[in-house]
Order: C-alpha cells, then structure tokens, then sequence
C-alpha cells in the first residue's frame, strides 16, 4: 500500500489540500515549480486529499499548461496513494484520468456531471448554506459534501459569508451522513473542534500553501 493510502471517502477527507499556483505565488521559482513543491512536501507529510484549482487572480489560463501541470500533480499523488481531484472542470477531469472532481453550485449541475462521471470518477459538492446540504442530498449524486467558508479567507474573494462550525453541527444533528469535509479559513487551531462537530475532515488552502514549514504544517493540522 502506497503510505498515505485512503481506505474510504471518509479517511480522504481527514486533511484536503485544494491549491494552484496562484496560491504559492510567494514563493521564488516558475509558477508550476511551486505548487509542486508544496504539493510534494505535503505529501510527504501525510495529506490525504488532493485538488488542484486553478482558479482567480495569477492562475494559470494556457489550458495546455493547466493540463500538463495537473498531469505532473497526477503522477506527484499517485506516489503516495492520494487522489487527485480536479476542480470545476468535469470534462477536463475525465479527460485528464482525475480521480474525482469537485464542483460548486454555480458549476454544472450535479445530476448532470455525475451522470458523465458514473463509475469513473467520484463527485464532490460545494455547500454554503444549510438549504444548499439539502438540495445536494436531496439530488443524492454526490460522494462527498463540501461546507464553508467556515470562517473569513483571504484566498477566495468571491467566498459566501462564513457559516462557523455550527454549520456542521447542524447538518449531523439533522441526521444527513454523508461523508462531509469543511472549508474556509480553517487553521490548525480550529481542526479538533471541527472534526468534533463531526466533521470527516478538513479543507484548506492557505494553512499548507502559505506555511513558511509545510511539513509542520501538515502534521498540526492532522493532530486529533
Ligand atoms: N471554498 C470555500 S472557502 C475556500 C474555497 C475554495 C478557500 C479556502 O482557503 P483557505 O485559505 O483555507 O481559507
């Protein structure tokens, strides 16, 4: 078994990279350089999901390179046994052999990406509200739900207004079940009280990308 290996949809959510190369824009090599870099050494450390979104100000916009960079991504996870989950695009992730795909509620709609992704790829969801959970459950196409922001980021202007961790008390106190991950704003200091709320994991960008130790990174934010 590969070493950061998932067994279920639920051990993949435990500490979900989702970054692209505008978030490691601080750091001095090529574009592509960085975000391997910080890919590589978040690997290594033990994230257990990764999505590549490049997406916003300073992203990449050469689809070619986009598709040659998420091919280096691909071969990058595959070392460790992480799924490589592509952002937005659902056709560009069949056609690039992404392991699943994760879309937002203004995307395509979920029926319609799951029915091109059917045993292909797995589907996740992005949720900002209660009332978005209950719709993306009530279509009953996704593996996987995404909520947030949690709180306020920095790394996507266009982000719905924070939610906080009630959020996820309140989809579990309600009884939905589905493997559900959280995003925004989230550092180390908030991990246990997530996971405790019932959370299967988390989803950040700028705790790993802008880490000045990505490793140590890594390891806060994977302590139960
Ligand atoms: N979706 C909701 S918030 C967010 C995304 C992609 C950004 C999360 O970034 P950060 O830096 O972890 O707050």
């Amino acid at each position: 078994m590969k070493p950061n290996q998932p067994q279920t949809m639920r051990d993949m959510l435990n500490l979900y990279l989702v970054a692209g190369t505008q978030d490691c824009r601080h750091l001095g090599g090529t574009p592509q350089q960085n975000l391997l870099s910080v890919l590589e050494q978040a690997l290594r450390s033990g994230i257990t999901c990764y999505q590549l979104r490049e997406k916003g100000a300073g992203s990449l916009q050469d689809k070619a390179l986009i598709q040659q960079l998420a091919a280096e991504c691909r071969t990058l996870c595959r070392q460790y046994g992480v799924p490589f989950v592509l952002n937005n695009d659902v056709e560009a992730a069949i056609e690039w052999g992404a392991d699943g795909v994760h879309i937002g509620q203004k995307d395509m709609p979920l029926a319609q990406a799951a029915d091109l992704c059917r045993g292909r790829l797995f589907i996740g969801i992005s949720n900002n509200s209660f009332d978005n959970i209950l719709n993306s459950r009530q279509i009953n196409r996704a593996d996987y739900f995404a909520c947030g922001p949690l709180f306020p980021t920095q790394s996507k202007p266009d982000a719905a207004a924070p939610v906080g961790i009630d959020l996820v008390r309140r989809i579990r106190a309600a009884g939905i079940t589905q493997p559900l991950v959280a995003i925004g704003g989230i550092k180390a200091a908030h991990a246990a009280e997530i996971r405790a709320a019932g959370a299967d994991g988390i989803a950040v960008i700028s705790a790993i990308t802008q880490a000045e130790d990505v490793a140590a990174a890594v390891r806060a934010l994977l302590a139960k």
